[in-house]
């Protein structure tokens, strides 16, 4: 018998500054309970799901920043009613947020996935690894991209869990473009790897077709998913988020890199597809059998060197 899960992709449109935690809360739950009207059991929600996305705005006052946008507490008592939920419909859930925390006394602050079981435990967690942007103001920039000045690294690495009979990885938004964040987890056996995003529109760093930006997307999407053998859901949020506009464009790929789901709007939006998970296994015993086919001698350089200017020629 094949392995069967029907997963989606709940696509927001923007948060603004105005809307408060509760109103998103309670679009994330009109969203899972449409995703329980079509048995879905499985739903991917976006990055920093529960606020704006605030690191394009340059805050003087990090006490207001941790108020506004960071939880303590996951979840807490304005969370809680989509775990319940989550619970009683028996769905599985991807969410993001920004996630602050004590340890030994500090404060940090990450960039966070929590996967969330359906019988609404909290069963892994990722924090962010690959941050875009910067950390300094960009007087010239028509927004900024501040996640270097609010967010650590993250520290938990890339780690796959066995839930609702699936082995599943989490990944945040510009992972997306890393080849090595999607096979440290294919290598630990992945075959559902689920991803939040928020995209400006337009190139912070230089001027830039929006359809490439998409362009670029969608064959980074198709192209992971097969490379690692891997069913891949990217779920956006997106549309104008206070003036500024986020592109939509979530996708559900096939381990055979097809995308098998897309939304059509920049709004909240449910797409799902009833995924055959034995559909990735069958890639992994043959064109992308890892114990057959790696050769893994030769990759060293893949964890020794940063960059091109670390190459001795280029010295
Ligand atoms: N949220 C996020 O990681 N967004 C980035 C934009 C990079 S532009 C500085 C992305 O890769 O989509």
């Amino acid at each position: 018998m094949t392995r069967k899960l029907h997963i989606a992709a709940a696509q927001m449109g923007g948060i603004h500054l105005s809307d408060t935690r509760e109103q998103a809360v309670a679009r994330l739950r009109e969203l899972l309970r449409q995703a329980h009207a079509r048995s879905v059991k499985f739903v991917v929600f976006p990055e920093l799901a529960l606020t704006t996305f605030f690191p394009r705005k340059w805050y003087d006052d990090q006490a207001e920043v941790d108020a506004r946008f960071f939880e303590r507490d996951m979840p807490s008592a304005v969370t809680q009613p989509l775990f319940d939920d989550a619970r009683r419909y028996g769905i599985g859930f991807y969410l993001g947020y920004a996630e602050l925390t004590q340890e030994a006394g500090t404060t940090r602050r990450f960039n966070t996935a929590i996967l969330v079981s359906p019988a609404g435990a909290i069963v892994g967690k990722y924090r962010k690894v690959h941050l875009p942007g910067h950390a300094d103001f960009k007087p010239q920039a028509a927004f900024q991209h501040l996640e270097k000045k609010y967010f650590e690294v993250g520290d938990l690495g890339f780690q796959t869990w066995r839930s609702q009979d699936a082995i599943i990885g989490m990944l945040i938004c510009n992972d997306r473009r890393w080849p090595e964040a999607f096979r440290a987890l294919t290598l630990q056996g992945a075959e559902l790897i689920t991803l939040g995003f928020n995209t400006p529109t337009e190139n912070l760093h230089y001027p830039e077709p929006p359809a490439l930006r998409v362009h670029h997307h969608l064959i980074m999407a198709q192209a992971m998913a097969f490379m690692n053998a891997t069913w891949l859901v990217e779920t956006a949020k997106c549309g104008f988020e206070d003036g500024n506009r986020m592109f939509g464009h979530s996708v559900i790929v096939a381990p055979t890199g097809e995308i098998v789901a897309k939304s059509a709007s920049e709004d909240d939006e449910l797409i799902s597809v009833e995924a055959d998970l034995d559909l990735a296994q069958n890639l992994k015993k043959t064109m992308f059998n890892y114990a057959a086919h790696r050769r893994p001698e030769h990759y060293r350089i893949l964890i020794d060197r940063v960059g091109a200017e670390d190459t001795p020629a280029n010295r």
